[in-house]
């Protein structure tokens, strides 16, 4: 158990939870890979929402306000960090998330759907296990089974550690592709329409945050939210957010 007055408090609750996740099944091997690259991201941004960030944030809740059908899609890592923000979240939209695995066993699903019994049971939808018998195309096999009502049919997907590839192949199919991810070289930042760089547990609360503020406004007043970001224009301003920084650091 870390100690709440450890310096490094909030990264070490989440290796903490990690490593759980490692343990009980629920991450794949390569998600504490995954995680340690983030880490190193979150390094050089400073561990804090950046203006980039929140900027996307707030488009991404504009978006999911506007949106018929919102999906959140979930893995391992992102159940390991924040099961319970990105419920919160769901609740606030239409109730829907979808489990959609890199490393697909039944035994990972299984598990995970587990973790979401008491959820189910209080409204949360959760799809992409038993009734995934849609196929993203051109994603092999394994990787591009979707929910029919899901991520197959929604018109906004949120997709926190998602690989470039899936990124792509669903902005193909004409979807609103929104990724949470720390690096903001990666193919996944670089493909999707919204790319949020920034550390999942921190960013989700405020996606919700927005979602609650927004649903109060009316469509023209969410459209000007989101009429002139440019993702290509927010990554780059991002870069140069971290090398200014790394410039200015004294040691
Ligand atoms: O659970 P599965 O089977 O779906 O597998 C999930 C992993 C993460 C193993 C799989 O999607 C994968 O291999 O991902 P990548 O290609 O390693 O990409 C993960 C990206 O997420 C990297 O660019 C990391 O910087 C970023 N990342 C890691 N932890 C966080 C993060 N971004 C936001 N918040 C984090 N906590």
């Amino acid at each position: 158990m870390v100690p709440k007055t450890h310096p490094r408090y909030r990264s070490l609750l989440n290796r903490d939870r990690i490593v759980e996740a490692f343990e009980s099944g629920v991450l794949a091997k390569g998600g504490m890979i995954a995680h340690g690259r983030g880490e190193t991201f979150d390094y050089l941004l400073g561990e804090t929402t950046t203006p980039e960030a929140l900027n996307a944030i707030k488009v991404t809740a504009a978006l999911m306000v506007l949106s018929k059908n919102p999906v959140i899609s979930i893995n391992g890592n992102s159940v390991a960090l924040a099961k319970d923000e990105f419920v919160k979240l769901a609740r606030e939209l239409n109730g829907k998330i979808e489990v959609n695995l890199f490393y697909r066993t039944t035994e990972r699903e299984q598990k995970i759907k587990k973790l979401f019994e008491e959820d189910v049971k209080s409204g949360i939808t959760l799809l992409g296990i038993d009734e995934a018998d849609k196929k993203i195309p051109g994603i092999d096999h394994l990787r591009g089974k979707v929910s029919e009502s899901g991520i197959y049919t929604a018109d906004v997907v949120l997709v926190p550690l998602e690989d470039g590839d899936r990124a792509e192949a669903l902005v193909k199919m004409g979807k609103t592709v929104i990724a949470i991810d720390l690096n903001p070289l990666s193919r996944t930042a670089r493909k999707s329409t919204i790319s949020i760089v920034d550390e999942l547990t921190r960013c989700v609360p405020l996606i919700t945050d927005y979602v609650v503020e927004y649903k109060k406004m009316d469509k023209l007043q969410l459209l000007k939210i989101v009429e002139n970001y440019k993702n290509d224009e927010n990554l780059k301003n991002t870069l140069i957010h971290i090398s200014k920084r790394l410039n200015s650091m004294e040691i």
